[in-house]
């Protein structure tokens, strides 16, 4: 097999890829991005479930490197709807001219690092091999479906879905009974919308979670002109905000509040709608009295919207809001009041095993039609590990970063034994605490800085130092210790899938504006803490 030289092989064409392309192709370096769907897009291609729309407001919601390319594009919608945004990303590959240097069809199956030649052996399922000095992985966070090992999955048979590999053509619901097991923000999604056409609709509910309210709506000729003319203001927001994002607070603890004040703003937050009930106290994550003012105040909101006392009583949230993802969702609590929507909570009667019409439960089967998994992802970590990515002696990075021993990363941004192998928004980095192309950008620039930096200085390898590494680890843990974070099990404690244990926190929680002056300095200081050859 002949290899086909690159100077750097990136994988995967989202928001990440694309933007890794076009700066190392500025810097006039050849490069390949390796897609495995056939087209752009990476979890705006996959995830067309009903209702998936992002979380960010619009206006955000897209890369702010090039002001001209920023003044081109105009959102139609507070929230940008699934096909919008893959519109806009296939947009930015014209308007960048990308797609020459996008193999797509293609995935990565391995990459080796040769410690002979310094470079990385880049293996595909189309039985290609490519060899490039700079491996970078643009996979995201959430990009590897998980559906939990229930007994008897192939055995149903109805249809299924999983919502982030969801059909291209419309899944008809009408007069058909719906199972949904989950209910982050994809299931919150997608059930009233769901709910609209089929018969029946059960949600399997294992926790009640925090959904707020999103008030999207259309954005006018002049909302949309003052977001072109906010460009200088949005950009800032990328450099200078805990989340890349500016979110109304009121900048105070909740207890410098009277109970009627709390009432007030939290009032105006709901009303307002979005993701400011994480905003407008700062110390809701760290402190655990304004946190129970917050959290109190939507378990009210569900008495308020859910008729039936007990169904309400189902969906009140029991741990610290924000600790998982808060989820945004239109019409949510809402449906619960509709007749062929049911509640069945896993903790009082749990899935045994899914059979041929429908899920077997402890106190009987509910029979359906079709079942939707919105059971989330391999998170942070599953996208990367599949790769089989290899280092120095051919170690692989699954077994460094075995289950219970927890990721090691220096920033989120390089392995040590990984040399010239980057991740943008890889764990340990912010990236979804944060506003996800604010967190892109930053890690962009600063590795093609890195690769720069390399370039004019004949450097062959980078890599991290095993004590910052362990470093990193610690200041990852000491932040979030310092949080109500790790109160929750989640997918940010490492624990990303059912019976995989906690490790660290694979999280910097800090936020990304601090986290962008911690890798400035890093550069700034020649990459203190990485080892050059
Ligand atoms: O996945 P999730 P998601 N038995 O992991 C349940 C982004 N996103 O796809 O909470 C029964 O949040 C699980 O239950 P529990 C965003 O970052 C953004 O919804 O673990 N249930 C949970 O209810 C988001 O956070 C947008 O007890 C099981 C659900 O499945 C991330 O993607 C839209 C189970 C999984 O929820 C993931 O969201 C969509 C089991 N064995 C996604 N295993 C927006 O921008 C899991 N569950 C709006």
């Amino acid at each position: 097999m002949e290899a086909k030289q690159f100077d750097a092989i990136v994988v995967g064409a989202g928001f990440a890829g694309l933007y890794m392309l076009h700066k190392l192709r500025e810097r006039g370096l050849n490069v390949r991005v390796i897609e495995a769907a056939d087209g752009v897009g990476g979890t705006w291609y996959w995830s067309r479930y009903p209702g998936a729309r992002c979380d960010s407001d619009s206006i955000y919601y897209n890369f702010t490197f090039s002001e001209d390319l920023y003044k081109k594009w105009r959102w139609k919608e507070r929230y940008a709807a699934q096909p919008e945004i893959l519109e806009y990303l296939n947009f930015v590959a014209d308007e960048l001219e990308l797609r020459p240097d996008i193999q797509f069809e293609t995935y990565v199956k391995k990459a080796t690092f040769n410690e002979d030649t310094k470079l990385w052996e880049i293996e595909t399922d189309t039985d290609e091999l490519f060899v490039a000095k700079y491996f970078i992985s643009g996979v995201g966070c959430l990009s590897t479906t998980n559906i939990p090992p229930f007994e008897g999955v192939e055995s149903f048979k109805g249809e299924k879905y999983h919502t982030g590999r969801w059909p291209h053509e419309k899944v008809d619901f009408t007069g058909k009974r719906v199972v949904v097991i989950g209910n982050g923000s994809s299931g919150v999604q997608a059930m009233p919308l769901i709910a609209k056409e089929a018969k029946e609709l059960t949600l399997l509910m294992r926790t009640p979670h925090y959904v707020a309210e999103a008030r999207n709506h259309p954005l006018t000729k002049e909302q949309q002109d003052e977001a072109i003319s906010k460009y200088d203001e949005i950009r800032d927001s990328f450099f200078t905000t805990p989340g890349g994002i500016r979110m109304f607070t009121t900048g105070k603890s909740a207890t410098e509040f009277t109970p009627q004040e709390q009432k007030e703003t939290l009032e105006y937050v709901w009303k307002t709608g979005g993701l400011a009930l994480g905003s407008v106290y700062p110390d809701v994550s760290v402190n655990k009295d304004t946190n129970a003012v917050v959290s109190q105040f939507v378990r009210d909101k569900i008495d308020e919207i859910v008729k039936n006392e007990s169904t309400a009583k189902a969906l009140h949230p029991n741990y610290y809001i924000t600790t998982k993802r808060l989820i945004i969702g239109t019409n949510y609590y809402e449906m619960f009041n509709q007749d062929n929507v049911n509640l069945v909570s896993l903790k009082d009667n749990p899935i045994v095993r899914i059979v041929e019409n429908g899920v077997e439960l402890q106190n009987g089967t509910i029979e359906c039609d079709v079942i939707v998994f919105a059971t989330g992802y391999d998170s942070m970590t599953g996208s990367i590990l599949r790769m089989d990515i290899r280092g120095r002696e051919g170690q692989p990075l699954k077994e460094k970063w075995e289950d219970g021993k927890g990721v090691k990363t220096y920033l989120g941004l390089s392995v040590q034994n990984f040399p010239n192998f980057f991740m943008i928004t890889g764990p340990q980095s912010p990236s979804v605490l944060t506003n996800m192309p604010s967190s892109i950008e930053q890690h962009v620039d600063w590795i093609d800085r890195c690769i720069e930096y390399l370039e004019e200085n004949n450097i062959q390898t980078i890599e991290a130092q095993e004590e910052s590494e362990k470093e990193w680890a610690k200041q990852c843990d000491d932040i979030a210790n310092q949080t109500l974070f790790p109160y929750t099990n989640s997918w940010y404690t490492g624990a990303n899938l059912d019976g995989t244990k906690r490790s660290g926190f694979v999280i910097f929680v800090g936020g990304l504006d601090n986290y962008r002056k911690i890798c400035d300095q890093v550069a700034d200081d020649n990459y203190n803490g990485f080892t050059l050859t």
